[in-house]
């Protein structure tokens, strides 16, 4: 061979060796999904000790990854809760709160997401689950393509509720679209007033499975009245009881479809919010109730994927975040015996409040990071935050946040993944009032608004008080003792640092 010939074919190994170092680099990292429960208290699952209901899925997470016994999801209720998740902006920035199932889109397309950073890092990204963060710019069209929504904030692929399983419309959106419409069944959405001739639950109670609250006894569908009213897509719309399993085939089909590339997975489960309605396999399964049956559900949704991933033969090769979007509650608004067959079960263990509430039970979560053969099995102290999850999986996957991106997250990386027990100094909780830890301290800011009467009628102390409030927790988890006239020098502080983060 002529040596001009040798050097060109030289030349182009290196130049193919050097492509394929450089995707190898851009796609380093593993597979990440976040499992993300709702409204799954800390005390729910057999880890933090429940044991009414068997999670077994769920407990082995824990006993093969790190356990965290303070981490935080941002918000006591899922729309703020989320918003931080996906942007690592703290919720009350952008004035989060639980949304109607027409709402706007509430991140705007261009903002950093935490989707969009995986995807700039190689990844495929899909969200399989409940959204809750808006569709659209303000009025949506069921029936044409909707937008902006998950495809246009980095998800390459979106099959979501769009807002909570009590709310309209009841029917999945994928990729923007309704599956399974029929155009000449066209779906319209209405939260001002009553629209179409379908059964309401005040007009006819006895089409009801479970009996609901006002808010929750607009349109009757598949004998559950809802939040709303709606007409059309009925060859649309979902059976309740069979919502796990159809999120069940998408996510594997996503994992199975991506197990040789790097993929994100944002998993976020209906379980547990209302209404509860589980599937017949699990109907009946614990004593209490449809609530600790779909805990059940839910274990063995964690269960499938993660057999999956053996199967597949790249557990080794994925992170998995398990936790939830706030506190635990009973009787959210439909008569599902939740607090009846409650039977002792704690879902908060011993931390006072719940979804809703300034005290800990609202954001305190149960939270696992499971990596095997990267992660050493342990249990974590640390005083973690989901809004951290953005700069975090950022440094894991190397890249650089732009400036002013994700402006509350923080690397907490090495606490992610156990290797560090140096949790927050500082970590806000959102309610209807903004809470501040300092390490074992809790000041809960004082909130002027009375407490308003829906919240009042939920059992669920909501932690609201004209006064400042300040809980010790190392001798107080349960927050029983307010010692702000002890410690004035303390609530200052908190105080002022509160202002600061407000600023
Ligand atoms: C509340 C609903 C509640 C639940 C919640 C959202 C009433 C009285 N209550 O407004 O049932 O849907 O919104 O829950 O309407 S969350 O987990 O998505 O934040
Ligand atoms: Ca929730």
């Amino acid at each position: 061979m002529e040596r001009k010939n040798k050097g060109a074919i030289i030349l182009l190994l290196l130049a193919l060796f050097a492509v394929r170092w450089t995707d190898a680099a851009a796609q380093s990292g593993p597979n990440i999904i976040i499992l993300y429960a709702d409204d799954l208290g800390y005390g729910d699952v057999g880890c933090y000790g429940a044991s009414a209901v068997k999670t077994p899925n769920v407990d082995r997470l824990a006993a093969k990854g790190v356990r965290f016994t303070d981490a935080h999801c941002t918000a006591a209720t899922c729309t703020p809760s989320r918003v931080s998740l996906l942007t690592g902006i703290y919720a009350f920035r952008k004035k989060a709160a639980v949304l109607p199932g027409d709402a706007p889109l509430l991140i705007q397309p261009g903002t950093v997401t935490l989707p969009g950073m995986l995807q700039q890092a190689g990844y495929t990204t899909a969200v399989i689950g409940k959204w809750h963060l808006g569709l659209g710019n303000g009025v949506i069209d069921w029936n044409g393509h909707i937008a902006p929504g998950p495809n246009q904030l980095g998800f390459d692929y979106s099959f979501i509720i769009p807002a909570t399983t009590d709310r309209v419309p009841t029917v999945f959106v994928e990729n923007g679209s309704v599956p399974n419409l029929d155009p000449k069944d066209p779906i319209a959405v209405s939260y001002a007033g009553k629209i179409g001739n379908e059964p309401t639950g005040l007009s006819d109670p006895q089409l009801l499975k479970q009996r609901a609250d006002t808010q929750h006894s607009n349109t009757i569908v598949n004998g559950i009245s809802r939040i709303g009213f709606m007409t059309g897509g009925k060859q649309a719309r979902w059976i309740d009881e069979d919502i796990p399993l159809v999120l069940n085939d998408k996510a594997k089909d996503f994992i199975i479809h991506h197990k040789n590339q790097p993929f994100f997975l944002y998993y976020p489960f209906p379980n547990i919010h209302v209404p509860r309605a589980p599937n017949k396999r699990f109907a009946g399964v614990t004593k209490l109730g449809p609530r600790g049956d779909v805990i059940a559900e839910m274990d063995w949704m964690v269960g499938e994927v993660t057999q999956l991933l053996d199967s597949l033969g790249i557990a080794e090769n994925t992170l998995i975040i398990f936790s939830s979007d706030n506190g635990p509650v009973l009787n959210d608004g439909y008569e599902d015996l939740a607090d009846k067959r409650n039977n002792g079960h704690q879902p908060a263990r011993i931390f006072r409040g719940g979804k809703y509430s300034a005290f800990e039970a609202g954001t305190r979560m149960p939270t696992i990071t499971y990596w095997p053969g990267t992660i050493k099995p342990g249990v974590s102290a640390a005083l973690s935050s989901q809004v951290d999850l953005l700069a975090s999986l950022a440094a894991l996957t190397g890249q650089q946040l732009p400036a002013g991106a994700g402006q509350d997250s923080r690397n907490a990386l090495d606490v992610w993944l156990g290797r560090s027990k140096q949790g927050r100094t500082y970590l806000l909780e959102e309610s209807y009032t903004l809470s501040l830890r300092r390490h074992m301290w809790k000041y809960i800011a004082p909130q002027e608004n009375p407490v308003p009467e829906w919240l009042k009628n939920k059992k669920i102390e909501p932690g609201l008080e004209q006064v400042p409030q300040l809980y010790d927790l190392k001798k107080d988890p349960g927050e029983k003792h307010n010692v702000a006239d002890q410690h004035p020098e303390i609530v200052k502080a908190l105080k002022a640092e509160l202002e600061k983060i407000i600023l």
